[in-house]
């Protein structure tokens, strides 16, 4: 079943459905009195997995989420789009990446999630990651991955504080992840100051995304896609606020509980927990008005951009417009009283990627806008909120790579980071003449900016 090319379909519930009922004139005996709902699904599961693995890929997202292609070509002219062209360039070129983040002064800190900090300086890459860094000697079997992202203090320039999430497996757990928030300054191309703040249990390592709000708050997203829960959706581990899985927590930059998060006083209650019922929070971004905005991969359909606020249950698995990854036919519940909706729903799911609320000059018809990578079909979608409304959704790159974080740059450009290692820049084409841009704009109801 490790074809490509199968007789009764590749999808997931084809898999699921052959695994159950077999054909036996085929040759292929059921296997669903010996296997339950959930233990089918796993079975599907590990199939996408091997797929990968016999295709030499790399296992980098949820498991049973369709990989897309590793590496692709990038477009080789002007990228017109609806109110900005541009071309696209390679900063630079790493091993499989996680997330990046601006240093003064030029350089560029780049995560590979083999285990070494990589630094971009004015362009070229350093030959020798940063020395010492708290990478664990335990590799994470079913991602790969040890470092994951990376994220300055907000005052570095004062304190030098560079911010590192790390996971690694949790013996003898399988699938169970412990992620680690530690900070450290780098001197010399060393890795020094280690301080490990904030340890905690995550489903696999596919989220631990970092940001920061104005007051200085720091905010992680760990995940929880409950693929294996047995028990009832709304006791699963997203829903219960004793457990950090599903969950986006907040905390001071030493890794403390901030007083007024929302469930401190609650008996039993994990006290970093700033909202609960998310699967996997891929991405986290401000926007310049203090609001922070998630993409979250969601079963088989059902990615979300979602509005954070402060102590929302965002509805994971209870709501979702996804399907779960095995056959049995949950009822898809897309709303419930107390549950917040999505801003942006993507169906069919695209896995969303890294996100970005985009604050340069070179785009001025793009300022404030959200930026979402996708890994699945290595898309980048523009999109428009207002309020809590998707206003515009646009297409702006396609099939360029799995697009894992995206940043607005110190000069402006807008970067982008691949599974794969590669940094990108979107770098504005000759501009566009007035008239065209206001035909755009009367086309896209967006204003013309000055
Ligand atoms: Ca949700």
């Amino acid at each position: 079943m490790l074809s490509d090319n199968l007789l009764h379909g590749d999808d997931d519930q084809s898999l699921a459905r052959s695994i159950r009922d077999g054909y036996p004139a085929g040759g292929m005996p059921a296997f669903g009195g010996a296997l339950s709902g959930a233990e089918t699904g796993e079975l599907v599961a590990f199939l996408r997995e091997r797929r990968v693995a016999a295709a030499g890929g790399l296992v980098t997202e949820a498991i049973a989420k369709m990989i897309g292609p590793q590496t692709a070509s990038l477009p080789t002219g002007v990228v017109r789009t609806d109110v900005a062209d541009f071309t696209v360039e390679t900063v630079a070129q790493v091993g499989p990446a996680f997330g990046f983040a601006f240093l003064p002064g030029g350089k560029i800190l780049i995560t590979e999630t083999g285990g070494a900090l990589r630094v971009v300086d004015k362009g070229h890459l350093t030959p020798r990651a940063v020395q010492g860094t708290p990478v664990p000697g335990v590799l994470n079997d079913a991602f790969r991955r040890r470092l994951m992202d990376v994220s300055l203090h907000p005052d570095y320039r004062r304190n030098g504080w560079i911010y590192l999430t790390y996971a690694a497996n949790v013996p003898p757990v399988p699938r169970e992840t412990a992620v680690t928030v530690a900070r450290g300054r780098i001197n010399a191309g060393r890795w020094e100051d280690n301080q490990v703040l904030l340890t905690f249990r995550s489903e696999l390592s596919s989220s631990a995304r970092m940001a920061w709000d104005s007051q200085g708050y720091l905010y992680v997203g760990t995940s929880d896609s409950i693929n294996f829960w047995e028990g009832p959706l709304d006791k699963a581990p997203p829903q219960i606020l004793a457990d950090p899985v599903g969950k986006i927590l907040r905390l001071t930059d030493e890794g403390k509980v901030p007083p007024d998060n929302p469930f401190v006083d609650r008996p039993g209650a994990y006290p970093y927990i700033w909202t609960y019922g998310h699967r996997v929070p891929v991405g986290l971004a401000f926007d310049r008005k203090g609001e922070l905005w998630e993409t979250e991969n969601g079963p088989r359909g059902g990615d979300e951009i979602n509005h954070i606020r402060r102590g929302r249950n965002y509805g994971w698995p209870v709501i979702t417009w996804g399907h779960r990854y095995d056959d049995r036919p949950v009822p898809a519940h897309t709303e419930a009283e107390g549950m917040e909706q999505p801003v942006a729903n993507f169906e069919p799911s695209p896995a969303l990627g890294g996100l970005a609320v985009y604050t340069g000059e070179a785009f001025p018809l793009w300022k404030d806008n959200l930026f979402a990578g996708s890994l699945k079909r290595g898309d980048l979608f523009r999109v428009v909120v207002d309020g809590d409304r998707e206003v515009l959704r646009e297409t702006v790159l396609h099939a360029i790579g799995r697009i894992r974080d995206i940043n607005t740059g110190p000069d402006g450009l807008l970067y982008l980071l691949t599974d794969s290692g590669s940094l990108l820049r979107l770098r504005p084409a000759k501009p566009v003449p007035v008239q065209a841009r206001e035909a755009r704009a009367r086309r896209t109801g967006e204003p013309v900016s000055p």
